[in-house]
């Protein structure tokens, strides 16, 4: 059984040992797998994401590619998140179905899964988080199997904006509503509401770079700035799902039948996809998200 030891005054249960995983997973609604990947595969990363951020990989929306004068932390500053950074970086793909993430999304989804997003936060000093907000009100799976899993690129801490999570939140299997917010301490997606938690629920997940988090897509979860001096709080999140379910996500064309709706710009990492008559398409591009820094448009887009 796990045990709660207290980080920085707040109890946060310690990594379950592996026989544990999936229990811990289904009780708490997420689960650290600490030293998932090694140092040098945490450099690797690192260095894949300057690449990215300097527009050496090719074209990212809102990437504006670095002068040759242009230090590597002026050009990692620019940007908070990109999405879909596995499109462009053959390394980052690899990381989608690392050995780690693989071993443990097959143990809490199922023998046959697959990864429809990547998204690189680069989080420098200074930058937004995330409001409280639940996965699958963005991505909807139709069997509630949404998996976050969420690599660690630095010591992930309180102050450099580790993420924070509402344990058992997932366990109600409710989308709550959400609204746009002005709290500049976030990013410009929306802002969950109406659950029954306040902040007090909450605990932070500071985890060692390396450490793989992963966490239920119903499960109420946030950031909080890098109130740090200096340097970065850089992770690679990618979201899995049961290669079963349909995925009425960026279905394109209008009159989408949503029943039928699947989105097949996916990666299989583990088993086999029952859908595979259908084919794949290459449909995501990838993007700057934006940081809110400059204040948010209506849509939530700035
Ligand atoms: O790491 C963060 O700052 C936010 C990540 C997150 O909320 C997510 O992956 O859904």
């Amino acid at each position: 059984m796990s045990t709660l030891v207290a980080v920085n005054g707040h109890a946060s249960p310690k990594a379950p040992v592996r026989s544990d995983l999936k229990a811990f997973y289904e009780e708490h609604g997420y689960v650290i797998v600490p030293d998932a990947l090694t140092h040098a595969e945490v450099e690797e990363l690192r260095e894949e994401t300057t690449r990215l951020c300097r527009g050496e990989l090719g074209e990212i929306k809102g990437v504006f590619p670095a002068e040759p004068g242009e230090s590597d932390d002026d050009v990692l500053r620019q940007y908070l998140c990109i999405h879909f950074p596995h499109k462009l970086s053959p390394v980052m793909k690899h990381y989608l179905a690392q050995a780690t993430m693989v071993d443990v999304l097959t143990q809490i989804i199922g023998p046959n899964v697959k990864c429809m997003q990547s998204m690189l936060f680069i989080k420098a000093a200074g930058k937004p988080g995330q409001a409280w907000h639940q996965d699958e009100y963005f991505i909807p799976t139709r069997d509630r199997s949404l998996t976050g899993g969420w690599i660690a690129m630095d010591d992930a801490t309180v102050e450099n904006g580790c993420l924070w999570v509402i344990p058992g939140s997932h366990k109600h299997g409710i989308l709550w509503p959400q609204r746009q917010h002005e709290d500049r301490r976030f990013d410009c997606a929306g802002e969950a509401i109406y659950f029954p938690y306040t902040d007090d629920d909450a605990i932070p997940v500071e985890v060692p770079a390396g450490a793989i988090v992963f966490f239920n897509g119903y499960l109420l979860h946030r950031s909080l700035p890098n109130r740090a001096k200096a340097g970065y709080r850089r992770v690679l999140v990618n979201h899995y799902m049961s290669a079963e379910s349909l995925l009425p996500w960026r279905v394109p064309g209008e009159g989408a039948h949503m029943a039928i709706a699947d989105y097949r710009d996916v990666e299989l990492i583990a088993g086999r996809d029952p859908y595979s008559w259908k084919g794949l398409t290459d449909l995501a591009k990838p993007f700057v998200r934006p940081s809110g820094e400059g204040g948010c448009s209506k849509d939530g887009k700035k």
